[in-house]
Parts: C-alpha cells; sequence; structure tokens
C-alpha cells in the first residue's frame, strides 16, 4: 500500500458503533474504550477525537474537579500509547437540556446550559492537549419554520462562540456543518455559513471549520469544492471523510464507496492546497454497515484508509500535462475520460 507520510489518521469512539439504528438495536456487542484504543493503535492511526463525554463518561454526574481528573488521567493513558487527542466536541444533542436546541434553544435555562457545558468541553480539551474544539452544531435548527427566529438564532450562535473564545484565549473552534438531521433544517448548513458567522465572532482568527463529505454531499454540494473554498481562507482545521448515497439519511459510508470519483476529487485537492501540513489530521466518520458481523467490524476503518492511501496515488500519479493539455484545448469529453481512464489503471 502506498506510504502518505504528510497524512496523520484518526476516528472517534463512536466509529466503532454497534449497528443500532431508529428501527433497530444492535447487532454487534459494545467495546470498552481499552478496546477501541487497542483496536486503533493496531490499525495505525496516530489520533483520536473524542466527544467531552467520550473523554469523561457519565460527565452530567460529576464535579468539575472530577471531570478535570479523569481528564488527566486519559492525557496520561493517551500519551502512553503515543496517541494525540485531535479535538474535543461538546455533545449537545442527548441531554433533556438540550431538546429544544443547544446554543438557539427558546428558553435561556437551557441556553446556559450549553454554554457551560461548552467552556467545560475547552477545559478538557486544554487538559488532553489540544486546542481545537470541534461543533457539531447537532439540534441547531428547526423541525418547524416557525418555531425559532433564524435572525435570533444566529445571534445567539455568536454569543455562544464569544463566549467560548473568552474562556480560552487559546481555543479554536471548528464549524462541523451539516445541513439536515437530526433536524429538518440546520442553521449552519454549509461552509460558506460557517466561515461567514466566524465572520461575526469577536476574534475570526480562531473560528473555522470541518468538513465532512456526507454533510456537504446532503447540502447538494461538491466536498471538494467545499476543500477548496476553506482552504482559500486557511480555516480547514479538521476533515471528516466519508461516503453517502444521495439525500439520504447521514449514511456515513466508508470513504469511496458510494462515489469514487468525488472521493478521489477530495484528495486531490488535498494534496494540491497541502492539507495536512500543519499537523491537520484526516479522520475518518464512518460506520460499519448494520449487517457487520463482529469479526469484520474494524473493517470500514481498514478500508477507507486503503481506499484514501491509493487515491493519493492517483492524485500523484494523474497525468497532469496531458490533463492541462485538454483544458487548453476545451476537450473536456477527453478529460472526462482520462479522469476514469487514470481510475481504473487503463
Ligand atoms: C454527525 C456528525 C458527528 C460529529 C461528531 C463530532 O452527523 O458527523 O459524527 O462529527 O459528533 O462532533
Ligand atoms: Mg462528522
Amino acid at each position: 500500500m502506498a506510504k502518505s507520510p504528510r497524512y496523520r489518521f484518526c476516528v472517534g469512539p463512536w466509529n466503532f458503533s454497534e449497528g443500532r439504528d431508529p428501527y433497530g438495536p444492535e447487532t454487534r456487542p459494545a467495546q470498552s474504550f481499552d478496546w477501541k484504543l487497542a483496536a486503533l493503535k493496531e490499525l495505525g492511526f496516530d489520533g483520536m477525537m473524542f466527544h467531552d463525554d467520550d473523554a469523561v463518561p457519565e460527565i452530567d454526574s460529576k464535579s468539575p474537579a472530577q471531570v478535570l481528573k479523569e481528564a488527566k488521567e486519559l492525557r496520561k493513558r493517551l500519551d502512553g500509547e503515543g496517541i494525540k487527542a485531535e479535538m474535543v466536541a461538546p455533545r449537545l444533542w442527548f441531554h433533556p437540556n438540550t431538546i429544544d436546541g443547544a446554543y438557539t434553544s427558546n428558553d435561556p435555562k437551557q441556553r446556559r446550559y450549553a454554554v457551560d457545558r461548552s467552556k467545560q468541553t475547552i477545559d478538557i480539551a486544554r487538559v488532553l492537549g489540544t486546542d481545537l474544539v470541534v461543533l457539531w452544531l447537532a439540534r441547531e435548527g428547526t423541525y418547524l419554520r416557525e418555531s425559532k427566529d433564524g435572525r435570533r438564532s444566529t445571534d445567539l450562535l455568536v454569543e455562544a462562540l464569544d463566549a467560548m473564545l473568552a474562556h480560552d484565549k487559546r481555543i479554536r473552534l471548528a464549524i462541523e456543518p451539516k445541513p439536515n438531521e437530526p433536524m429538518d433544517h440546520a442553521y449552519i448548513p454549509t461552509i460558506g455559513h460557517a466561515l461567514a458567522i466566524a465572520g461575526l465572532a469577536k476574534d475570526p482568527s480562531r473560528v473555522g471549520c470541518l468538513i465532512e463529505s456526507a454533510h456537504a454531499i446532503l447540502a447538494g454540494l461538491d466536498p471538494a469544492d467545499e476543500i477548496d473554498f476553506a482552504m482559500a481562507f486557511g480555516k480547514l482545521w479538521s476533515l471528516h471523510l466519508n461516503d453517502q448515497n444521495g439525500l439520504k439519511f447521514d449514511q456515513d459510508k466508508p470513504f469511496g464507496s458510494a462515489n469514487l470519483r468525488v472521493a478521489f476529487n477530495q484528495v486531490r485537492v488535498l494534496e494540491r492546497t497541502g492539507y495536512g501540513k500543519n499537523g491537520e489530521f484526516v479522520c475518518f466518520d464512518v460506520h460499519p454497515f448494520r449487517t457487520t458481523k463482529p469479526e469484520h467490524a474494524l473493517k470500514h476503518l481498514s478500508n477507507s484508509r486503503e481506499t484514501f492511501e491509493r487515491l493519493v496515488e492517483k492524485a500523484r500519479s494523474f497525468p497532469e500535462k496531458a490533463a492541462q493539455k485538454l483544458v487548453a484545448d476545451r476537450n473536456y469529453q477527453d478529460l472526462d475520460q482520462l479522469v476514469l481512464n487514470h481510475l481504473m489503471g487503463t
């Protein structure tokens, strides 16, 4: 397999999932954190992503001091294993206080809960040795348009960003947009929205973004273009590669599984724009197919990485000169076939 020394790989504990969906229970047994950490090492990955309650389980029942103590213990474990914590994300979509949204809830007490929990996430990130906090704004949107005021919600989101930025002068916030699911419509559906709202924050230089392939596809966009756009702003601080077959629920398929060419173009722009050169990780936000047997439950991760590495090879060996000639001649017909032939290996 190709070696891609520039890239560092990572996944989150939730990517070792058990197959539950809204219509049926788990199809594989749950594994412990230790098992997941060992698996990640065995796969040769370099980092792990954390929700706040992945880092400190049952976080809501613990005192701030206890939370920090457990975070410190985790840091020790990770250092001992040579695994970096890539980011920490506040899980603002499980707790009863987030039922009507978090930062944009109509209830001021619930909004306070969301901001306080996010500040604690920042404290955990600091202990784990990362300056990156990811905000997947899961419930910041509406089930029905009339239930919230979009302008006010934008102001509330900016207020929340400012509160987090003020809490720690070094922390960077990466917004992970997604247009739908679990909401009907989300307030920050695309990278354009994420970078625009970053501009309203008190310190825009510390608000950037994270692109997930499936989320871009769900917005009807090309993930490669989203990557190029974010890189033009110097704001792509993390990446969730996966795949998605059209406008359905969020499928989190293995990278390249649904559309190899779309995957190729993502890798091509990463290569072209130098993603990873400042230490950014390539994360796979993928899940096993529900039918997957326990003994195959790591394949979605190793396969995603294999596809990525092979596409890096394809990007590096792309017949650039021949392609440029066809571009100059406006011969997009043959350019199309050149790409297909290259991918098919002929
Ligand atoms: C779901 C998101 C989710 C986030 C994770 C980190 O659609 O992709 O997996 O990436 O919670 O914030
Ligand atoms: Mg994601």
